[in-house]
């Protein structure tokens, strides 16, 4: 197996013997950001494919996600930083009824490289909880993330409570199950500030900087 095709096959198999010595010989060629988005996203897109045709168990796929997770702990090290004085806080969420966190938080380590401050909240958090933070907090934008089809609909949910309540940051969302029109079409009208949808960890970094000007 190629370099490449031995990463993804660790996150597949849920196995971490060689990744570590692979994972230094991958830095030699790609950055820290290209490892993870290239070989790695393509072994949990597999590992997806393989639990949707049964192939799998959720067990198994657990064991990827530590690997996943593994990963992306021993290459933050290597991830570009630009350490300018604090640009805003972002609050930062697994919206109610979804576990998945590790694009979330994937997207806290890019933002607070990049001069954020983040306010994680962590998985299922209903969104009594983020109008607390937000209020103690004060965060300038509100990231919500959800990878189930049912996620989709609970950041309506969201943003109709946050609405309610009186809040109008900007919220930014993201994860597998949205879409740019869903967000458009379906967040946006329930609620009073913006909403942006961000493909993936860079482009959310890209809106914020965007939001924040
Ligand atoms: Co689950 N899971 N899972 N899972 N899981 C999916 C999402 C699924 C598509 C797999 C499949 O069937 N093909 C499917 C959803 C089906 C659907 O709703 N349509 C699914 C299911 C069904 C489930 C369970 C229901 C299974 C069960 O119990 N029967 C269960 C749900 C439990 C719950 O949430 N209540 C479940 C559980 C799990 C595990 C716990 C085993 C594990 C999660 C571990 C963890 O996160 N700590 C897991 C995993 C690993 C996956 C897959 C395989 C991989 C997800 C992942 O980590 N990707 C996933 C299939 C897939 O996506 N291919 C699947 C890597 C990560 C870096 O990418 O999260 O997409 P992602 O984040 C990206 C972008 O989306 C974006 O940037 C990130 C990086 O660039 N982004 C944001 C995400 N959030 C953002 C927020 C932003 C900005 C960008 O701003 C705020």
């Amino acid at each position: 197996l190629s370099l490449e095709e031995r990463l993804a096959s660790y996150v597949v198999e849920g196995t971490k013997e060689g990744l570590i010595p692979d994972l230094d010989q991958a830095l030699g060629r790609y950055t820290a950001l290209e490892i993870i988005n290239g070989p790695l996203m393509a072994g949990m897109e597999e590992v997806g494919r393989l639990f949707n045709n049964n192939e799998l168990i959720v067990a198994e796929v657990l064991q990827s996600a530590e690997v996943m997770k593994a990963s992306v702990a021993y290459l933050e090290p290597f991830m570009e930083k630009n350490e300018t004085s604090v640009k805003g806080k972002i609050l930062l969420a697994t919206v109610k009824g979804d576990v998945h966190d590790i694009g979330k938080n994937l997207v806290e380590i890019i933002l607070s490289n990049n001069g954020y401050q983040i306010v994680n909240l962590g998985i299922k958090v209903p969104p009594e909880r983020i109008i607390e933070a937000y209020r103690e907090e004060k965060v300038d934008i509100i990231g919500l993330s959800g990878l189930l089809v049912k996620s989709a609909q609970q950041m309506v949910t969201t943003a109709q409570d946050l609405r309610n309540a009186g809040i109008d940051v900007p919220i930014m969302v993201g994860g597998a199950a949205l879409t740019r029109k869903f967000t458009k079409t379906r967040i946006r009208p329930e609620y009073d500030g913006m909403v942006v949808y961000a493909k993936d960890a860079m482009d959310g970094l890209d809106l914020a900087n965007k939001l924040m000007d």
